[in-house]
């Protein structure tokens, strides 16, 4: 079937796109506009409308396009085709209007939207810029103010917002098609001009230069390392100053420079992984996955209610347990507390937060939660508390409930096992604060059932997260690389680093905030509390954990106590350097017999970033993750590693993997093999002048 249709309904000829699954702008469906746009130009129509069959309007270029020869007719061509039709374009947008999509909407003279439909310029998020008109357009209807926050955010705004900001010009309930059709003929009948955004110019006093400084701040924080988003502001700035074609003509070479650049390989491939991790292999088409209508969670403490939040968002009702009235209390004032955050940075509204604290409940018994479709267990990290805690869900939960942790390091296995039905047990872990962050880490058990799998996994897809599967192991995914990361971290510190640099070096090198920053600010208590748990194999080497643990010990816990690694002014809580910290460092690489020596932030980047890749290697060979695209979802979307980067592996893939395996090998030979020893996966690879990717897509 053809991807582009034609019929004149009412004296409007209607082309009709159908591209599924969301209408990308691949080379048939540029070519059939075009035919269609040229075609209609002599036939008896008095005006066209462009509508999309499927579940949305066209949702931008075709991503997977990129990087591969030009086809022409390009997407410029089409856009151009529409603008200079002489007869009237209307657009008629459902679903989502999005980067190219949204830039041939705006080509169009009217346009009409439903009122569910929403309109964006995404291309950011992808190491992008629009590159078809979008920044030059998009300020003259919306002002340049508007135009940036909607560019730079890559953020898609409601159809009645696009409506106020004059991206379109009609929104409608109900039959978008007869609507826009019916719009296309009062139009004609009124003698309407067609209206080519281009033909606009802005005022150069609504957009005076302290504006764009002010966004060049603003994005330069928020969006640091990136290059796409500076790139946005200098592109809205020549739609200010300059012509339009010359404006256009700056917005392609920026545009071109970005396509090719390694920041939009890193965001592409990311895009694609968040997909792929969603898929579970081998599993039977046929795999059926249960309702969830209602969720019980065991903890109201900050996991638990940031949890049940999830739930609440989307509709389903909650049931908070906690082993105290007034713990339970605690926790649901907890979760009224952080609603009412949101309410007041305007991000729901009192109604919305009401709506959504009408479906959290509170019981204190597990009688409460025999009805519940599914648990999630978000208690005290400790094995045996788990145990206790199943074994009574075991007993009161209807048949077929789901049964999960969000335990972030214990056997999930051993946690099934005190039920009579592991097969309904899985791992559900969320990431801090787990109303915020994207990444669901689902842990399949040995005995879970594929039905439980799955269902974990779609559940995740319902309340707006990013799932990735993982096997069972010591910390799983996530953290089982995260301890490489920080213990990497541990031994460049006491090796010869100090907090500022190792800090400064791996800000610099991407990662939202440096490691030993991170650690001050969450508390150097909590991995301290967790050590005393644990056997000396999951501690790792003590001078590894030796500055830490010494920290807390002398009551220095990280921000809550106004020291940690740097000291806390206690009004502002602004960080200093702190030299008792130093002195703590240097008197425990005394202990531990490690003699500093001055070493290098490049030095720092990479041993800590190998450390995660040579450990990502490791989890592969051991099918604990199923791709080692999974692994970049993880890392970017559970530990803000950046994603201009694209995680772990993919940089690995960027930086070639024999230079990574050859470091490996010499800091093997450096600081022995316990500490550095290659993954065998990472050889092969070297030796076969092969990718992580290539080696995840052979495997699909
Ligand atoms: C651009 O437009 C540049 C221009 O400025 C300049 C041009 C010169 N291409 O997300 P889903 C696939 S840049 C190719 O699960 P949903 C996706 O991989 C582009 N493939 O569905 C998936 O495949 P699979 C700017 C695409 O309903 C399947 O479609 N536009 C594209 O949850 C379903 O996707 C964007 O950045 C694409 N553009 O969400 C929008 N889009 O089934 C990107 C999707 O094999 N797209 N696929 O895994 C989206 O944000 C979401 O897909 C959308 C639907 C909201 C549309």
């Amino acid at each position: 079937m053809s991807v582009v249709s034609y019929e004149i309904i009412d004296g409007v000829g209607v082309i009709r796109l159908n591209n599924p699954p969301v209408n990308a702008l691949s080379y048939a469906l540029r070519e059939g506009i075009i035919d269609a746009v040229n075609a209609a130009q002599a036939d008896a129509s008095r005006a066209l409308v462009i509508v999309c069959d499927g579940r949305t309007f066209v949702a931008g270029a075709d991503i997977t396009e990129f990087g591969k020869p030009a086809r022409e007719p390009s997407t410029t061509t089409v856009i151009a085709t529409i603008e200079q039709s002489a007869k009237l374009v209307v657009a008629a947008i459902h679903g989502t209007a999005l980067g190219g999509g949204f830039e041939l909407a705006l080509a169009c003279h009217y346009r009409c939207a439903l009122s569910s439909a929403k309109v964006g310029l995404p291309e950011v998020k992808l190491g992008l810029l629009p590159g078809a008109g979008g920044t030059q357009r998009a300020p003259r209807l919306a002002g340049v103010d508007a135009a940036l926050e909607l560019i730079t955010s890559g953020n898609a705004i409601s159809a009645s917002k696009a409506l106020s900001l004059n991206l379109i010009d009609r929104v409608v309930d109900d039959e978008l098609l007869a609507a826009a059709v019916s719009y296309a003929v009062e139009l004609a009948d009124a003698g309407a001009e067609l209206k080519k955004v281009r033909d606009i110019s802005i005022d150069p006093a609504t957009a005076p230069a302290e504006l764009f400084d002010k966004w060049r701040k603003t994005v330069g924080k928020k969006a640091r390392g990136q290059t796409a988003p500076l790139l946005i502001i200098d592109c809205v700035a020549a739609a200010v100053t300059l012509p339009m074609d010359e404006g256009l003509v700056q917005e392609r070479a920026h545009f071109t420079s970005c396509v090719s650049s390694p920041q939009s390989a890193a965001m592409r491939h990311l895009f694609f992984a968040e997909r792929a991790s969603a898929k579970i292999k081998g599993l039977a088409k046929d795999t059926a996955v249960r309702e969830v209508k209602s969720v019980g969670i065991i903890g109201g403490g900050t996991m638990g209610g940031g949890i049940a939040m999830n739930f609440a968002n989307v509709g389903i009702a909650v049931t908070i347990l906690e082993v105290s009235g007034e713990a339970l209390q605690r926790g649901l004032d907890l979760v009224r507390k952080n609603y009412g955050i949101t309410v007041s940075k305007g991000k729901l509204s009192e109604q919305q937060m009401n709506d959504c604290l009408a479906l959290i409940d509170g019981t204190t018994d597990y009688e409460g939660l025999c009805d519940v479709d599914m648990i999630i267990e978000a208690a005290f990290e400790n094995l045996e508390v788990k145990q206790q805690i199943f074994a009574k869900l075991d007993a009161v939960c209807k048949p077929g409930a789901i049964l999960a942790t969000n335990t972030s390091y214990q056997d999930v296995d051993q946690i099934a096992a005190a039920t009579s039905r592991p097969e309904d047990v899985v791992g559900m872990h969320f990431f801090s604060p787990a109303n915020v962050m994207k990444l669901l880490e689902v842990v399949r058990g040995e005995k879970s059932s594929p039905v439980t799998v799955n269902t974990a996994m779609k559940i995740a897809k319902t309340i707006n997260k990013i799932p990735a599967l993982a096997g069972v192991c010591y910390g799983f995914i996530g953290n089982r690389m995260f301890r490489n990361y920080i213990a990497e971290t541990q031994r460049c510190l006491i090796g010869g680093g100090t907090p500022e640099q190792i800090d400064n070096a791996m800000q610099q090198w991407g990662m939202a905030m440096g490691p030993l920053s991170v650690n001050d600010l969450s508390g150097i208590d909590i991995s301290y509390a967790a050590r005393q748990t644990q056997t000396q194999e999951q501690k790792g080497e003590p001078a590894c954990y030796a500055i830490p643990d010494a920290l807390v010990e002398m009551g220095r816990k990280g921000q809550k106590t106004g020291a940690g690694y740097y000291r806390y002014d206690a009004k502002t809580r602004a960080k200093s350097s702190d030299p008792i910290a130093m002195e703590v460092v240097e008197a425990m690489a005394a202990k531990h017999g490690v003699e500093r020596r001055p070493i290098s932030d490049e030095e720092i980047q990479n041993r800590v970033i190998y450390a995660l890749i040579n450990e990502g290697a490791k989890i592969l060979e051991d099918g604990i993750a199923q791709r080692p695209s999974d692994i970049d979802v993880v890392f970017t979307n559970g530990y803000a590693f950046p994603v201009f980067r694209g995680g772990p592996m993919h940089y690995a893939d960027a930086v070639g993997i024999k230079k990574v395996y050859d470091s490996i090998c010499s800091y093997r030979d450096q600081f022995g093999e316990a500490i550095w020893k290659p993954s065998a996966l990472l050889a092969q690879l070297a030796s076969e002048g092969k990718t992580f990717n290539q080696w995840g897509q052979e495997r699909e």
